[in-house]
């Protein structure tokens, strides 16, 4: 068990956002071929990775890129993120003004901005971790998909969310694929992995009980899978078999709209977890202008 660390006098504590609008707009272009090249889903992931590590009890955790630092980014949540990391690296060398943890967080807020999705607001200003004994949180803190609609409240619900957010947050799901190499898991959620929407709660809704059978993979895993081999985790399910969660997600698969408000709201709190009292002002996360789509 790691010791978990406060704010403590060896964090960045006093960053602040010194770059101008137009360095953020440079930033947002050296994110986007990154985009281009199919890697937003996870830098989705890795952006929540970050910011769900937070705990509201203690005040520890969040969005501060603790995962820079050995243990925690050799946690097996954490398997596939070295990648998304060492993408953003170089943009990080070349503005050094910007956090590593604002970099991760923006990064995934202009990555579900730019693929469908609403328009995220994000605002800069999360301090970095400085070195390892200043950046453990124990693992655990992020959820285990083996598990079910008890787990998914205890994780989320410690990070000071309700059930309308947890299933909200669960629509990332529409975005990117598992990787049996990276969690045992295998396979893609929905038809256009590449591209936000809700496709996963309309799968939930209207196929999952007539269309997806169980499965037992390679690695000793249980998902679900339909004839197209799309797939859902049992986290997932629990979304469907839960009477409250149930009902979130019948609202998202008949109201593409209302997830993407909640989506929205739910993704900026997450990534404002523990830091949003000290948090500058809204940067654009679209690209380019003028803002078309959701927002
Ligand atoms: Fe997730 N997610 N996630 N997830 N996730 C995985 C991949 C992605 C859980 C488990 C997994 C959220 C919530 C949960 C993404 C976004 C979000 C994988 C496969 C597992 C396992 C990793 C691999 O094998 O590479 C569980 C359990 C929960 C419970 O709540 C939330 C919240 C979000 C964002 C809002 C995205 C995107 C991916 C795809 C990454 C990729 O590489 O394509």
């Amino acid at each position: 068990e790691h010791k978990v660390a406060k704010r403590s006098a060896n964090w960045q504590v006093n960053y602040k956002n010194t770059l101008d609008n137009a360095e953020w707009d440079q930033i947002k272009a050296e994110i986007q071929p990154i985009i281009n090249q199919g890697f937003g889903p996870l830098l989705v992931r890795l952006s929540w990775h970050d910011a769900g590590t937070y705990d509201a009890a203690s005040n520890t955790g969040g969005p501060h890129a603790t995962m820079r630092f050995a243990p925690v980014a050799n946690y097996e949540a954490n398997n596939g993120l070295g990648s998304a990391r060492n993408m953003l690296a170089p943009i990080k060398s070349r503005h050094p003004g910007i956090s590593y943890a604002d970099l991760w967080s923006f990064a995934g807020a202009v990555a579900v901005s730019n693929i469908g999705g609403p328009t995220i607001q994000w605002r800069p200003g999360r301090n970095d971790a400085v070195d390892s004994s200043d950046s453990l949180t124990p693992d655990g803190r992020l959820p285990d998909a083996d598990l079910g609609a008890a787990h998914l409240r205890s994780i989320f619900y410690r990070m000071g969310f309700g059930d309308r957010e947890i299933v909200a947050l669960s629509g990332g799901h529409n975005l990117g694929a598992t990787h049996l190499g990276n969690s045992g898991y295998d396979g893609l959620w929905t038809s256009n992995p590449g591209s936000f929407g809700n496709e996963f709660f309309t799968r939930l809704n209207n196929d999952f009980f007539s269309n997806y059978q169980t499965e037992t993979l390679s690695s000793g895993k249980t998902q679900y899978h339909d004839s197209s081999n799309k797939m859902m985790l049992p986290t997932d399910v629990s979304l469907i078999q839960d009477p409250s969660f149930t009902g979130f997600v019948q609202t998202y698969a008949s109201d593409k709209n209302a997830f993407y408000g909640d989506f929205k709201a739910a993704f900026q709190r997450l990534q404002e977890l523990g830091v949003g009292g000290g948090l500058g002002s809204p940067v654009e996360t679209r690209f380019g202008v003028p803002t078309t789509g959701h927002d």
